[in-house]
């Protein structure tokens, strides 16, 4: 085997674990529905395998389905996740069986396989890529699930690098082009493509995710009570919602307490605040004399290299992420301190804005000039539109395999379960 296909094995292999991880849990923890949000852990599981089986093996191979009687089940078209525990889905054991026996016959097709042919799905091993990716997405989405059931197996302990107290709140973005997307990573989705130039005026963007100290003074202040930071749709959000802080907080005299799979703790101020929906960080943002950043400001902000004139693939280079730069990959099951990652900073000196929590921008899902769908239309282009926000940057639950600086995420206003936060911008007063 090559030098690709030893990594894109090694990736399948490295997925497959996280999400054997994720279930090894009693039954009834993985069949039950612990939000009308979420579908039940072992739904996702079958789902990762049903979706490898339909791109790698019957898409890109033309192998025969091996159960196309359950293909409908795993459809997340077909049935919205709140009605998915009716569905009649595989049991844990049925589930393994089946997504190991795809496994199996996609190791072969790698063997088998030319990178280097004409057909799309196969150049540069796309379908691996788009298989790989989706897997690590559901199993974010698990963890989510995980979260919001309270149980605590997946809290992990992995040591984070320190914060830091110093540095300045905000970073200057000169007036200027930068490429938006990309024409050249093989593995972006079709939402990230093309490649195309944008002009910014300048402005001003925080350097570090707002923080849990300055939201709790939001809270403190009587944002949640004061309708003239808040969105429309947010005020109506809040009234109905009943929302008072984070998804998770929970206050006792004067201390807030955050419950963290399962485990109640006292809020860290330092770590920067997650589980913030849309219209929480946009009421943050107009309280604070801010808005949120467009998708354009995060992508430039985050990526682009002046001096070189090019985009980069991470915000300190095209170096993979490691330990010193980004807490991605749920080494610890939290956001690490507010400026851990100096080594991190993109070259306009902002900080933490790959991993730790995915942010909030001020833009709707929409699509690139030029977009064209690919593989499929049910990956971006349904979700297109002025109904889901996006959102940047990865979390500490993200997998580097599912990051970098073009990558794009969306999701509800309302959404909180989700691990988010946001991180403020405002115009650079013209000279
Ligand atoms: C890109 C995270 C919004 O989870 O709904 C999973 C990814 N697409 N299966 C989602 C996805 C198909 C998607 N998000
Ligand atoms: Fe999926």
């Amino acid at each position: 085997m090559n030098d690709i296909k030893e990594r894109i094995a090694a990736e399948l292999t490295a997925v497959r674990d996280r999400s054997l991880t994720y279930t090894e849990a009693e039954d009834d923890l993985l069949l039950r529905q612990h939000s009308p949000l979420m579908s039940p852990l072992v739904w996702d599981l079958a789902h990762v395998g049903n979706y490898e089986e339909l791109w790698v093996l019957r898409e890109a191979a033309g192998i025969t389905p091996l159960r196309p009687e359950i293909d409908d089940i795993y459809d997340a078209f077909k049935h919205p996740r709140k009605d998915r525990p009716t569905l009649p889905i595989l049991g844990p054991d049925e589930a393994r069986t089946y997504i190991g026996g795809v496994r199996g016959r996609v190791l072969d097709v790698l063997d088998a396989i030319d990178l280097e042919a004409a057909a799309p799905l196969h150049r540069d091993g796309f379908v691996f890529g788009l298989v790989i990716q989706h897997e690590h997405q559901h199993d974010e989405t698990m963890l989510a699930t995980w979260q919001l059931s309270r149980s605590p197996g997946l809290v992990r302990d992995g040591d984070l690098p320190p914060g830091r107290a110093t540095g300045p709140a905000e970073v200057y973005v000169p007036a200027g082009p930068f490429q938006m997307g990309t024409a050249t990573l093989p593995w972006a989705y079709d939402n990230e493509r093309p490649a195309h130039r944008v002009e910014l005026p300048a402005y001003w963007i925080d350097r570090l995710p707002v923080g849990n100290a300055a939201y709790a003074a939001f809270i403190e202040s009587g944002g949640y009570d004061d309708q003239r930071w808040w969105h429309p749709a947010g005020w109506r959000w809040r009234q109905e919602s009943g929302a008072v802080a984070p998804l998770f907080w929970t206050r006792e005299g004067d201390t807030w307490w955050r419950t963290r799979f399962g485990r109640t703790e006292p809020v860290p101020m330092d770590e920067p605040v997650q589980h913030v929906s849309w219209y929480e960080a946009d009421a943050y943002a107009r309280w604070a004399g801010r808005r949120l950043p467009t998708e354009a400001e995060w992508e430039k902000a985050c990526g682009w290299d002046p001096a070189a004139g090019r985009a980069r693939k991470y915000p300190w280079g095209d170096e993979d992420p490691r330990p010193d730069l980004a807490n991605l990959g749920h080494r610890a099951a939290r956001p690490a301190p507010l400026g851990a990652y100096p080594a991190g900073a993109s070259a306009y000196g902002a900080e933490q804005m790959v991993g730790d929590v995915w942010e909030w921008t001020g833009s709707w899902f929409q699509p690139y000039p030029g977009f064209r769908s690919f593989p499929y239309k049910e990956y971006s282009e349904v979700f297109f539109g002025q109904e889901y926000r996006v959102l940047r940057g990865g979390s500490w639950a993200a997998d580097p395999a599912a990051v970098r600086t073009t990558f794009r995420n969306w999701d509800y206003p309302i959404r909180r379960q989700i691990f988010t936060g946001f991180r403020c911008a405002r115009d650079a007063e013209r000279a």
